[in-house]
C-alpha cells in the first residue's frame, strides 16, 4: 500500500472524508489546510481573522499563510502521510516539491476524487459550514476550474494519478481508493 499521498478534487468531493477513514485504518498523518486554517480561525489570532474572511468569500488563502502552516508540519511528518486540500494551486504544488525534496520523501500517489457539480453543490448545503451557500459554493467551484484543476495534468504527467469516481457510497468511494493503492 502506497503510504506518501495526496488528496485532490472539488470542494465536497470528499476528500476529507475519505482522508480521515483512510488516516485512522492504515495509521498515516493526516495534513489537512482546511482543518488547519478553521484551527487558527478558531483561536481568533490575526492570521486566523485574515484566513477567515476569504475562506468565507470561497477564495484561496494567500500562499504565503498556507504554506508556512504546512512548512513546520511536513518537517516534523512521519513515514506515512496523507495530504488533504493542498496544494491548490500550481504555486504550492512547486512549493510542495521542493519542500518534500528537502525532507527526501517523494509523494507516491495523487488521489483525484471526481464528482459532477449538482451533487457537489447538494452535499455542499447538506453540509451547511459557513462558507457553504449557494454564492460562495459557485465561487469555489470557479476557483477550482481556473486554480486547482491544472494540477490534475501536471501528476497525470507523472504518473502518479489515480482517478475516482466520488459520486458513491462512501464505503465504496473508500475501496476503491484502497484498490488503487494497494
Ligand atoms: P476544505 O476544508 O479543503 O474543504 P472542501 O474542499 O470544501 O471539502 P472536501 O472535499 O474535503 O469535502 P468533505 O469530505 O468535507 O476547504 C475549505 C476552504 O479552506 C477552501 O475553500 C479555502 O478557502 C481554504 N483552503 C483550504 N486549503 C487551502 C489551500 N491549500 N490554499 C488556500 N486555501 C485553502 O465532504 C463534503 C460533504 O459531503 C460532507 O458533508 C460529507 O459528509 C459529504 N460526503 C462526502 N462523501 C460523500 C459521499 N460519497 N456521498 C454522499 N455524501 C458525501
Amino acid at each position: 500500500m502506497k503510504k506518501k499521498l495526496l488528496f485532490l478534487g472539488p470542494p465536497g468531493a470528499g476528500k476529507g472524508t475519505q482522508a480521515n477513514l483512510f488516516c485512522k485504518k492504515y495509521g498515516l498523518d493526516h495534513l489537512s489546510t482546511g482543518d488547519l486554517l478553521r484551527d487558527e480561525v478558531s483561536s481568533g489570532s490575526v492570521l486566523g481573522l485574515k484566513a477567515e474572511e476569504v475562506m468565507n468569500k470561497g477564495e484561496l488563502v494567500s500562499d504565503e499563510l498556507v504554506l508556512s502552516i504546512v512548512e513546520g508540519r511536513l518537517e516534523n511528518i512521519n513515514e506515512g502521510w496523507l495530504l488533504d486540500g493542498f496544494p491548490r494551486n500550481v504555486n504550492q504544488a512547486n512549493s510542495l516539491k521542493s519542500l518534500l525534496e528537502k525532507i527526501n520523501q517523494p509523494l507516491e500517489a495523487v488521489v483525484l476524487i471526481k464528482c459532477a457539480d449538482d451533487y457537489l453543490i447538494k452535499r455542499l448545503l447538506e453540509r451547511g459550514r459557513q462558507d457553504d451557500n449557494q454564492q460562495v459554493i459557485k465561487n469555489r467551484l470557479e476557483i477550482y476550474r481556473e486554480k486547482t484543476s491544472p494540477l490534475i495534468a501536471l501528476y497525470k504527467k507523472e504518473g502518479i494519478l489515480e482517478e475516482i469516481e466520488g459520486n458513491a457510497d462512501i464505503d465504496v468511494v473508500f475501496s476503491c481508493i484502497e484498490k488503487s493503492l494497494g
